[in-house]
């Protein structure tokens, strides 16, 4: 199953940029912005070491402050992006629609960590042919409306300039913070341009906010932990695919235990669904060891893994050729199987 899953080309729709650099990854940024002699890299190395601790959710989000001192430049992020493709390209992963919440610091505006991270995935497509990566900008909702009203704007603009690569938008960060019902004139406007949204809902327990969220609509549903049954009826019926992240959900601590993770509950209702990382770095996982879980726990067969996989190019924004394309990648897979 292991060496099936590991080569099946895989599907990835949910995955947060700073989230998505592996130790080997982390290790390598570290050594070409400070060097490998340094103080700051043997420092770096310490950290690491404690690095892998998870418990809840505000701590996993005390990780990614960490990792956003490695991106805080405009190398930085450059290579760090670079590296974030390379090891969803060592992973299989044929299609990775990465998020990301544009920042602004000392070294870059909004604008410029946008177009580094497009440069760079520009750059990674050519070194790493055989995976096609798309571009979601995130709202952080933990930020003021201000960052979001921008990031909103230059979405705008970079999915004129660059229609092939930004599709949407995301809306992310510490569900515990910020009121979804704040952003909604922010998200309105992005729909209306032509941007589609993917939206974190339900990851914690919070109905009204849900509600809120279901009426407004979304392209797909992030995590969905804490849906009842007539949500995830009424994302079946509206066409709507919950993102389900096992490792993520449990070392974050929103699952107490796999075996009540809201995917069983999912299949049962026959709801569509795609399996995804969220942040492979950070929880220490691979798309190839989610499939590998959820086989382990609720018994997916070879088949079902191979009709998620289908299902994630059926919900993946690409365009209708590039989807058949993906759909044509999994099926030749399937068929030298036989
Ligand atoms: C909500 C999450 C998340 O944007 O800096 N992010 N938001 N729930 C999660 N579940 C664990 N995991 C990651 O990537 C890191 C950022 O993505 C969001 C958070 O805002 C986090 O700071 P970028 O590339």
């Amino acid at each position: 199953m292991e060496e099936f899953l590991k080569k099946l080309p895989k599907v990835e729709l949910h995955a947060h940029l700073n989230g998505s650099l592996g130790i080997e990854s982390l290790r390598d940024l570290a050594e070409r912005l400070y060097g490998s002699t340094s103080e700051e890299f043997s420092q770096l190395c310490q950290r690491f070491i404690q690095f892998d601790r998870n418990s809840d959710l505000d701590a996993c989000f005390k990780k990614f402050s960490f990792v956003h001192e490695l991106t805080s430049t405009v190398e930085g992020l450059r290579y760090a992006t670079e590296l974030a493709v390379r090891d969803f390209d060592k992973d299989n992963v044929q299609y990775v629609e990465i998020r990301t919440t544009p920042k602004a610091n000392s070294n870059y505006s909004r604008r410029d960590y946008l177009q580094t991270v497009i440069d760079a995935i520009r750059t990674a497509r050519e070194k790493y042919p055989r995976i096609l990566v798309k571009l979601l900008p995130s709202i952080n909702r933990a930020e003021p409306l201000a960052a979001a009203e921008e990031t909103v704007s230059l979405s705008i603009e970079f999915a004129r300039s660059h229609p092939d690569l930004v599709l949407g938008i995301d809306f992310s960060g510490n569900p515990g913070k910020g009121r979804f019902a704040d952003f909604v004139p922010i998200l309105s406007r992005a729909r209306d341009m032509g941007l589609k949204l993917v939206i974190h809902c339900a990851e914690i327990e919070n109905p009204p906010e849900v509600k809120e969220m279901l009426q407004f609509g979304m392209s797909r549903c992030g995590h969905g932990t804490f849906l009842d049954p007539i949500d995830i009826t009424y994302l079946k019926e509206r066409n709507i695919a919950i993102e389900c992240c096992l490792t993520s959900n449990l070392k974050s601590g929103t699952v107490p235990d796999l075996k009540e993770h809201h995917l069983k509950r999912l299949m049962k209702a026959d709801a569509h669904k795609v399996l995804c990382t969220d942040d492979s770095g950070v929880f220490d996982t691979t798309l190839s060891k989610e499939f590998l879980l959820a086989s382990e726990v609720f018994g997916l067969s070879r088949n079902q893994c191979i009709s998620l996989t289908l299902e994630a190019v059926h919900h993946s924004l690409a365009n209708d050729e590039e989807r058949n394309q993906m759909a044509v990648k999994v099926k030749d897979y399937a068929a030298s199987l036989a």
